[in-house]
């Protein structure tokens, strides 16, 4: 078991993860009647200013803090307990990072920052946001610097040593997580704040736009990256195996680190003024960051197949038999991973140029990352919940809890699928994305979008309401794991941390040389962005005054 401060601390940051998801999802509730013009809200209620609160509440908020509870848990766990000044500066970033998650949040629910989670200009909420926002971020590197802290400290007790795999994939996803940041706060505290205050007049939207997706992109490899952790450290463990291949499992977050930053250009396909040039470089940037989860695809399979084959199963499919389905760690993740199937393949048909001029600001871009982070990623937080929260808790995971948790899972995965396929289809005839309901002036091809089976209004509201029940009984399921459930007392209850064994024997010591990858990444970052961005400041257009639509 963990030092109980260390405990406190990952509890506290999963309190309010989940009190972020739970507000969350109600917002996406609403959003589905909304937009099937099934609910209308009153005057003081906006539907972007829904959005905005769900987007930020459940992307940005819950993810964050579930993963540094993981963190926390998982270093603490492999590295030992942290010592006095990890503790402090460890505390700091949880507050600080909770002080900017509070003022956001405020600014959202007061109606003066109806912008979304992207933020883009010339959108313009009020000063208060971004600050709220450029805290999070600082408490979030408060907090990652205190983890690397520790590390740090363990590397200088274990001379030569390579550090354990799950600090080992910590490490590099705080260190992705750094750099990837710098482009959020360039613009936040240089473009977005004195504009807001009143200081600048305009803003040049381009380069803003740009920075944001600096960061917009390795941002959704800070969610992925711990959701794999979770994939290559805990799952062999559940399933009575070990870590396929220590290397390639190291390789596969080094390769993270040097390609999910390069590439935000392919949010910006259709944005004028970047070069084709340019936009080309970077797609092909993206097809390398493909690889390393192709490497942990390919990892999964072989571990369910070994392990399988170990305890018995024979013939071509006969492991797949011998895999633990009725152990919900497991079988959780296991869903989670069949939906990254096509959730990345329609990555990587966003990723390609002429197909994204298609998807682009349609719904299927909503019905992408419904499937990407919606439900690999979350599902998989949701699989580590089922025995994290009651471990930090000491408290039992109860067969009744077990049972509803099949039944959360199964539901999450039936209403993900109802809404997201209904999503893409929409988005591929055309429906735009970030709207609010629209009668299309009546315009029959645009009415006749929803006449399909699956796309029509009603599976849709199906699909967001069975969602909603699914993400009620979860928080039943945590709060009964945090606060409720007896206390386990005896050994047989208590709930394990799953960690599987990983054999370093052959895994190369550079891996772990953590300058040669930052030094990589720097270059590549500078390839890839520093004309383009110098282009937009040389030949900056007039730069836009702020637009407040809501
Ligand atoms: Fe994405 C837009 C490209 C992955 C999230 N993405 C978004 C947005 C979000 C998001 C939130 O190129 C919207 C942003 C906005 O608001 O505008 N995405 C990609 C590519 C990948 C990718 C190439 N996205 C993610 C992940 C996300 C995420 C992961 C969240 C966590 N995305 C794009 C592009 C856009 C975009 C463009 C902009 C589009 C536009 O026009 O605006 C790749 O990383 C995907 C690689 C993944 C794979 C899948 C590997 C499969 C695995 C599972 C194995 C399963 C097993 C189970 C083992 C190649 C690892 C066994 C199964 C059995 C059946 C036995």
């Amino acid at each position: 078991m963990i030092h109980k401060n260390e405990r406190r601390l990952a509890l506290s940051y999963i309190n309010v993860a989940y009190f972020a998801f739970l507000i969350g999802t109600f917002c996406g509730l609403m959003q589905v009647f909304i937009r099937n013009n099934a609910l209308k809200l009153p005057a003081w209620l906006d539907y972007y200013q829904i959005l905005t609160a769900h987007g930020v509440l459940l992307a940005l908020i819950f993810t964050t803090y579930f993963i540094f509870a993981f963190f926390i848990t998982g270093v603490s766990k492999t590295l030992g307990d942290f010592g006095p000044k990890v503790r402090s500066v460890s505390w700091l970033g949880f507050y600080v990072m909770t002080i900017g998650t509070v003022m956001a949040t405020v600014m959202i629910i007061s109606g003066k920052a109806s912008v979304l989670y992207t933020f883009y200009a010339p959108l313009k909420a009020s000063g208060w946001y971004y600050v709220g926002l450029a805290l999070f971020i600082v408490g979030t590197w408060i907090a990652g610097f205190a983890i690397l802290g520790h590390y740090a400290s363990w590397k200088r007790r274990n001379k030569g040593v390579l550090s354990p795999l799950f600090a080992f994939m910590t490490v590099s996803t705080i260190i992705l997580w750094i750099i990837a940041c710098l482009g959020v706060v360039a613009t936040v505290v240089f473009q977005f704040i004195p504009w807001a205050f009143g200081w600048t007049d305009t803003i040049n939207v381009e380069l803003s736009r740009t920075l944001f997706w600096y960061f917009g992109h390795p941002l959704v490899y800070f969610w992925l990256l711990p959701a794999y952790m979770a994939w290559y450290t805990v799952v062999p463990k559940i399933i009575g195996g070990k870590v396929f291949s220590d290397s390639l499992a190291r390789l596969s977050f080094v390769l993270f680190i040097l390609f999910s930053i390069p590439v935000g250009f392919h949010h910006q396909m259709v944005e004028p003024g970047i070069p084709a040039f340019w936009k080309f470089l970077q797609t092909c940037l993206t097809f390398m960051v493909i690889i390393p989860s192709l490497m942990t695809a390919f990892s999964m399979f072989a571990v369910f197949e070994t392990t399988g084959r170990q305890k018995g199963g024979k013939g071509l499919f006969g492991w797949f038999t011998k895999l633990p389905w009725k152990d919900i760690r497991f079988t959780s993740i296991f869903i989670a991973m069949v939906f990254f199937i096509p959730g990345g393949a329609g990555g990587i048909i966003n990723a390609s140029f002429q197909l994204d001029e298609v998807v682009h600001n349609t719904l299927w871009i909503v019905g992408h990352f419904h499937i990407t982070v919606g439900t690999p990623v979350a599902m998989t937080f949701m699989g580590l919940s089922f025995w994290l929260i009651p471990y930090l808790a000491g408290r039992k995971f109860t067969n009744s809890m077990k049972k509803l948790a099949f039944i959360q899972i199964i539901t999450w995965s039936i209403g993900m699928l109802l809404m997201s396929t209904s999503q893409h289809i929409l988005g591929l005839m055309g429906a735009p994305r970030r709207t609010s309901y629209a009668g299309y002036n009546g315009n029959n091809t645009a009415l006749e979008w929803f006449n399909g089976i699956v796309s029509n209004h009603v599976t849709m509201a199906i699909g967001g309401s069975i969602l909603f029940l699914s993400a009620m009984l979860l928080i039943y399921i945590v709060a009964m794991s945090l606060y409720i459930s007896p206390k386990a007392l005896n050994r047989e209850d208590q709930v394990e941390f799953p960690l599987a064994e990983s054999d370093q024997s052959g895994t190369p010591r550079f891996l772990e040389n953590w300058w040669i990858w930052i030094g990589i990444s720097f270059a590549l970052i500078f390839v890839a962005y520093t004309i383009p961005i110098m282009h937009m400041i040389e030949h900056a257009p007039p730069g836009s005054i702020g637009y407040k639509t809501w």
